[in-house]
């Protein structure tokens, strides 16, 4: 007798994950057995789940060598233009499932599992997030990395190998606390160290002139070690690298101190030198100036750049002599593309190595300098600037210096020649600042030795050519370019939302995975009952596991039928989670007036780490957390309202909650967030968003329509009028009762009665004319009644959902693909493919 099949059955046999074939199954238990006795040393009666975690991670690792091998030797062999993607963060999170995924090896390795009496998703959690990075602009990196191996491209991300990532949050008495992020301290199964590939790096040292040419002498080495991790493409037998560079002592060169019987002081030295690399900086939108910050910076920039010039050099095409010397057609062969300023001097360490080392004119070092960098800007906050002392500068890096007011000097002259007399456009246009103490701008470095400067929305890109680089577009437009940033749909859709992903392959097949525009086809669904019911389905589940997740790991009941409202991202008070925390007490206000009335039950969820150094941010942690003790505590609002703080946000977590949202909040002051990418993930998970005109929300509107996305608030025209005007924050703050109200319950201590004076500063900072750069009282208003019209469509389950899958079909555009292939097209000049390489199988010879 047949049993009807049940949903999820049904789904299992469409899954994208595909059917298992049975010797693929015996194959992989072989390789898991023989990795757990050869490489781990262990057998079942002392293997830990750590154990089989990492043995899996091994099984998995062999299937990538192959294509590993074979892609580099593609690459030697057709010596194609090759694009570095140069950044001081990848935010990478976990590299289990996502290798399997691209792989096409998720369902063997299930099932192999699974007859080994064990569960992936149980070994999962043993992997430790490479936490390399703060937030967006690490995470964007690892997205594009993920994009340019599907592409085709030969892309090769370079950074460095922190020893401590991103550190981990925790939460005591609602304050944050920070522990270091010790992420090796198991292993890293997917990095491959290559000491034979090592590359010395000078730092401090002098400059001397000898024969009528410039040596940097007498300076510090440290030794930057390479270590590899493969990067798949999505089903194509491609496999790219990121090489991360670790810091080590340079014994040889510094053996003297042995000589001397200074045995213990050299070996001290050596763990200093270390240092470089030991932790990541954990600022977000923020720069600190710190010397050691600055020797990262030039630490990646120099040995990426001579790992660059050697594999130009070596490449097979060097044909006239045994290496490739003719650097007139590095260009042509080479793409750098600087994620922010962080490794903007690139520019002037390329210069050093094209006329200093390999004896170039400076005119034709300078072309083959802007020709082949690129410039990506993610930010106009003006904190956000990199601009570093002049003094500092010179102690660490002295030759750099000399060639920065070189490239200066020549800039200027030919500025002035084009606007004779303009002192003050020339003052503008100078990348040397005067003031108390003389800077370098490195962002105006980064666009005068590149050939192509881009923002990351349409919104942001116009705006650098209006506010933060007004001169320079007068000076060159043809530079500026906009690349509307984009998010891998495989990590963002396949791997952290199965069941959403199984749901749009039965009706529209899997191509979309990799041609994400045609989500689109599943506007011919939006009226089909059974598929609108489906999509709920998947919702409610997801919704029901993250309530049971949460009540595990963080003790804390919600309610699965509520609205579930995130607001995930760094702590920032121009991201105005505080906005969103006077939304919450002012649904708490209502419902204490009127216990009776009807409400849409909610929780709040808000996560994300703030600076350690960052005041404010921190200050905002602990009132979410007093707030939500004063609403979760109150039997009288019961499970309407719930205020969760999510501790330790980070790639993982998201992966884990934004399948589960209903809305997401994207509500930064208009004008001030560059992008945004968690936006795009919500919308693709099928999310609602209530956003302002700032970054890609414009963009996202204009993909779904305006009457599918929930907008408030001052638009960026609005916000430029209210300045001229005069922002009065007690203007509001005395119209509004509601208002006002919250307000004097964060200033009288309604939230924090042990210590009522604690959030006098939040008030303040809120309520002072000058102070409150982001305007959260003029926008207050106009986000209540934004809100009450998403409580209002929330109401009405089946229409919520349809504008759900109009969001999930309009989402096509936010693909970093599509992103990837216009950084190819239009600044790279190099064209993507979705065409495989061969099986790494086939065509031996
Ligand atoms: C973000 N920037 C933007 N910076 O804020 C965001 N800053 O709007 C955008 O979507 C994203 O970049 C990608 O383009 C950052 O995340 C940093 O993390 C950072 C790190 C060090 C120094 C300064």
């Amino acid at each position: 007798t047949k049993v009807p099949l049940t949903d999820k059955d049904r789904r299992k046999q469409i899954s994208i994950r595909g059917l298992p074939l049975l010797e693929n199954v015996a194959s992989v238990k072989k390789t898991f057995n023989r990795h757990l006795h050869f490489t781990i040393v262990k057998d079942r009666n002392v293997a830990t789940n750590r154990d089989y975690y990492l043995s899996t991670a091994y099984t998995v690792r062999d299937h990538l060598v192959g294509r590993w091998i074979r892609t580099q030797q593609h690459y030697y062999d057709t010596d194609p233009k090759r694009v570095y993607y140069l950044s001081l963060e990848y935010y990478m999170g976990r590299s289990l499932s996502n290798m399997m995924i691209n792989l096409g090896i998720e369902s063997e390795l299930d099932e192999s599992l699974y007859e080994l009496g064990l569960s992936i998703e149980e070994l999962e959690e043993f992997e430790e997030d490479a936490g390399l990075g703060n937030g967006g602009l690490g995470r964007l990196a690892a997205c594009f990395l993920d994009s340019m191996a599907t592409l085709g491209l030969a892309g090769y991300g370079y950074g460095l190998r922190y020893e401590f990532g991103i550190f981990q949050q925790t939460i005591k008495d609602g304050f944050q606390c920070e522990e270091p992020d010790d992420w090796l301290r198991y292993g890293n199964p997917w990095e491959v160290p290559r000491p034979e590939y090592q590359i010395p790096v000078n730092l401090y040292g002098r400059v001397i002139e000898q024969n009528g040419k410039s040596k940097w002498v007498d300076t510090k080495v440290i030794m930057a070690m390479p270590y590899d991790t493969p990067v798949p493409g999505f089903n194509n037998n491609v496999v790219n690298t990121l090489r991360l560079w670790s810091a080590k002592a340079a014994q040889k060169f510094n053996f003297q101190f042995f000589n001397d019987g200074e045995y213990l002081s050299a070996v001290s030295e050596q763990s200093l030198a270390e240092n470089v690399t030991r932790v990541l900086y954990p600022n977000d939108n923020y720069m600190q100036g710190k010397e050691l910050r600055l020797k990262q910076e030039y630490f990646l920039v120099a040995a990426t750049l001579s790992d660059i010039i050697r594999r130009y050099k070596h490449s097979k095409f060097g044909v006239s002599s045994a290496t490739r010397d003719d650097f007139n057609t590095f260009p042509d062969k080479v793409a750098i593309q600087l994620n922010d300023t962080h490794p903007a001097l690139t520019i002037a360490e390329l210069m050093r190595l094209l006329v200093d080392i390999e004896g170039l004119e400076w005119d034709v070092a300078w072309d083959v300098t802007r020709r082949a960098c690129a410039y990506t800007n993610h930010t106009l906050m003006p904190e956000a600037v990199e601009r570093w002392t002049v003094g500092l500068l010179e102690y660490v890096l002295p030759r750099h210096l000399q060639i920065i007011y070189y490239i200066n000097l020549r800039h200027l002259q030919e500025v002035a020649a084009r606007y004779p007399g303009d002192d003050n456009r020339i003052r503008n246009l100078s990348i040397v600042e005067e003031g108390d103490e003389k800077r370098i701008n490195m962002a105006y470095l980064a666009i005068v030795g590149s050939h192509v400067v881009n923002g990351v929305a349409k919104i942001h890109s116009d705006l650098l050519k209006t506010t933060l680089f007004k001169s320079f577009y007068e000076l060159t437009p043809e530079k500026f370019q906009n690349k509307t940033n984009g998010i891998t749909p495989r990590r963002w859709l396949v791997l952290s939302n199965p069941n959403l992903s199984d749901a749009i392959a039965e009706k529209i097949g899997e191509d979309w995975i990799t041609k994400l525009d045609d989500l689109k086809r599943l506007r011919e669904f939006v009226n089909n009952e059974a598929f609108v019911r489906d999509i709920q389905q998947v919702k409610q589940e997801n919704k029901h596991r993250l309530a049971e997740w949460l009540l595990k790991t963080q003790h804390q009941q919600i309610n699965p039928m509520s609205l579930y409202d995130m607001q995930v991202k760094r702590i920032h008070e121009y991201k105005r989670q505080l906005l969103n925390v006077l939304h919450i007490i002012t649904l708490y206000n209502r419902i204490k007036a009127k216990p009776d009335g009807k409400y849409v039950p909610r929780t709040v969820m808000i996560g994300g780490k703030a600076a350690p150094g960052y005041h404010m941010a921190k200050k905002i942690i602990k009132l979410i957390n007093s707030v939500g003790k004063v609403v979760n505590n109150d039997p009288i609002i019961g499970d309407r309202l719930k205020v969760v703080f999510l501790e330790n946000y980070r790639v993982t977590m998201a992966e884990q909650i934004i399948p589960a949202a209903d809305l997401s909040e994207q509500i930064s002051l208009a004008g001030m967030e560059a992008s945004g990418t968690s936006n795009m993930k919500f919308m693709l998970n099928g999310s609602m968003t209530i956003c302002t005109l700032d970054g890609a929300n414009v963009e996202m509107a204009e993909e779904v329509g305006d009457d599918n996305i929930f907008i408030f608030g001052m638009t960026v025209e609005d916000v430029d009028k209210r300045r001229e005007q005069g922002y009065r924050a007690r203007e509001f703050y005395e119209k509004n009762a509601e208002l006002k109200q919250a307000m004097d319950q964060i200033r009288d201590g309604f939230f924090s009665p042990e210590n009522p004076e604690l959030f006098h500063e939040i008030f303040d900072s809120l309520m002072n004319e000058h102070g409150d750069h982001y305007m959260l009282l003029a926008d207050y208003e106009s986000y209540i009644k934004c809100q009450e019209r998403v409580s209002e469509l929330f109401k009405d389950p089946i229409a919520w959902t349809k504008k759900c899958i109009l969001n999930i079909a309009a989402s096509g555009k936010f693909s970093s693909d599509r992103t990837i292939a216009e950084y190819a097209r239009e600044i790279w000049g190099v064209t993507p493919t979705l065409h495989p390489l061969p099986h790494p199988h086939e065509g031996r010879p």
